[in-house]
């Protein structure tokens, strides 16, 4: 056995750890690559897994449990329990009822995620990046880059990871390593997360954008999701930053045990109180990070913000918060402003192609499979959703099933459209549904068909959940197809 209190840095004596790693997806692969290199003694066990990455597992010589396999004897193989790990790294998706993490609790096998592993392996390069950790129901994606825009712009090496996409070991497996490591979590992330009071992760700054509600059932109803968001701030060094429009995040801050000297620090869509970052009519106003308590300093202006896109509220907190995180990371507020003027959404993520009569149509046509599409379909409270394609053998039903009570509509394309609309019978039998037919002009019978069902309020929202080569060229092809589609129908019906 050995004593895990001791394995606090790339250096320490990895050799023949005893270790779980529970799934093979992004995270799950970049566990085992990472603890193979430092000679843990491994066991994967992953229910579902693409080919390529158990080919790469023989070739380093990383044991594995798929399919059946990692089924057996009720999800607790007896090759893992004989296989008596001292640690379980679990992919986040992995619910915490899973057996195999009752098993682990029950044992005294420590679980962790790949964000505890990244914590204790940060010194990998001289270079040791500050964290910046980032949280929320809604906005995650888009502050984390605007933040590793500002630092950037700020002179900083900086670089998004975690829930966002990029697996954080990546990034600290990065030759030239970070300043800054721009942390998006997810509340999965965070409820396996090991943090207590001086232990654990320490961000340089941190905040929770939002709390809505989202993911109840996996983590047991709302104090609990919202106590599991908490975990954002422990630790914190310099600012705690929190939504002055949602007092559950303040509490969450004043609930958490964070390094002495931090500040919570508001962020808000309208006027900042003192000590906050806000908004003065249209302009980004600075008051926490000033020389006196009634100093108020701009940042940057709508004329900086309207190159982004449609300012909404949501926008305008997000680059908030953003602001708020690179103040405390120490970026001057000129450096802020040229980072808002260059940003940009990712085209196809996510894109706004238009607005009319309450209804808003987004491309995420770069959702190509269900964790993209997951993330899309949780921004939205309503939404007439476009989906199919080249499926790659993926099943949709869990996806659908999840976010089943948000869809007023499918209109489902693609060359093989049976286990979409087989997957919608089952988990969503009330939901209206229109099968694209006619491979000509897809996008114009998908706008007609969303346009019969979106209400105002709603989302038509574009998230294939599938590659796009049975019908387009590309996934950027069929974004573009479908924002023109967009267009020439809201223009037809000004
Ligand atoms: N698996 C099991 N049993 C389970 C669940 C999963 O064996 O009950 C295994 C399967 O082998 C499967 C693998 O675990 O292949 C998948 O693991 P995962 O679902 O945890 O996903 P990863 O591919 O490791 O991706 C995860 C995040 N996914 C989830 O949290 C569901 C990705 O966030 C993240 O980008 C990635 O780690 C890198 O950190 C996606 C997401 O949808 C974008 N996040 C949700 C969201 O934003 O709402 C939380």
């Amino acid at each position: 056995m050995k004593d895990l209190s001791t394995l606090t840095s790339w250096n320490s004596d990895w050799r023949n750890l005893r270790v779980g790693v529970i799934g093979l997806g992004v995270s799950g692969f970049s566990v085992a690559d990472t603890l193979a290199e430092l000679g843990a003694n491994l066991l994967v066990v992953a229910e579902k897994v693409e080919s390529d990455l158990l080919d790469i597992l023989d070739v380093l010589g990383v044991p594995h449990l798929t399919g059946d396999a990692a089924k057996e004897n009720e999800g607790i193989p007896q090759a893992l329990i004989d296989h008596q790990p001292q640690v379980l790294v679990t992919s986040p998706g992995v619910r915490p009822d899973a057996a195999v993490i009752r098993w682990a609790e029950a044992n005294g096998v420590a679980v962790w995620v790949d964000i505890d592993l990244a914590w204790r392996l940060r010194d990998k390069t001289s270079k040791v990046a500050e964290w910046i950790c980032i949280t929320g129901t809604n906005g995650k994606t888009t502050t984390t880059q605007l933040v590793t825009d500002m630092l950037n712009e700020g002179g900083s090496r900086a670089i998004s990871c975690g829930n966002i996409g990029t697996p954080i070991l990546d990034a600290i497996r990065d030759p030239d390593g970070f300043d800054h490591l721009v942390v998006e979590l997810s509340s999965f992330q965070l409820h396996y997360l090991n943090v207590s009071e001086g232990v654990g992760v320490s961000p340089q700054a941190s905040v929770i954008l939002n709390i809505d509600y989202d993911h109840l059932d996996w983590h047991g109803g709302y104090q609990n999701y919202a106590k599991t968001k908490g975990k954002v701030y422990f630790n914190t060094k310099v600012a705690c930053v929190f939504n002055a429009g949602d007092k559950a995040t303040i509490k969450l801050v004043e609930d958490a045990d964070v390094i002495e000297g931090c500040r919570a620090v508001g962020f808000s869509v309208g006027a900042p109180d003192r000590s906050d970052i806000g908004f003065v009519e249209d302009i980004l106003v600075d008051r926490a990070f000033v020389e006196s308590f009634d100093e108020a300093q701009p940042i940057a202006d709508y004329r900086d913000i309207e190159n982004i896109g449609v300012i909404t509220p949501h926008l305008r907190a997000n680059i908030a918060a953003a602001a708020a995180l690179a103040r405390a990371a120490g970026v001057d507020r000129q450096r802020i402003r040229h980072a808002i003027r260059n940003f940009r959404m990712d085209a196809h993520r996510i894109e706004l192609v238009g607005e009319a009569g309450g209804v808003r149509w987004f491309n995420d046509s770069k959702a190509t499979n269900p964790h993209a599409a997951a993330a899309s379909l949780a921004s939205f409270d309503k939404v007439v959703w476009v989906l199919g394609g080249l499926l790659k053998g993926v099943d949709v039903g869990p996806l659908v099933k999840r976010f089943a009570h948000k869809i007023r509509a499918a209109i489902v394309i693609g060359v093989d459209r049976a286990p979409v609309l087989a997957a919608l019978a089952e988990h969503a039998p009330n939901v209206p549904v229109v099968e694209v037919t006619n491979p000509e002009a897809i996008m114009t019978q998908v706008v007609a068909g969303a346009a019969k069902y979106a209400q105002d309020g709603d989302v038509v929202l574009l998230a294939p959940t599938s590659a796009s080569m049975d019908q387009f060229k590309d996934y950027a092809d069929r974004g573009n197809q479908f924002a023109a589609a967009v267009r020439a129908h809201l223009e037809e019906n000004q």
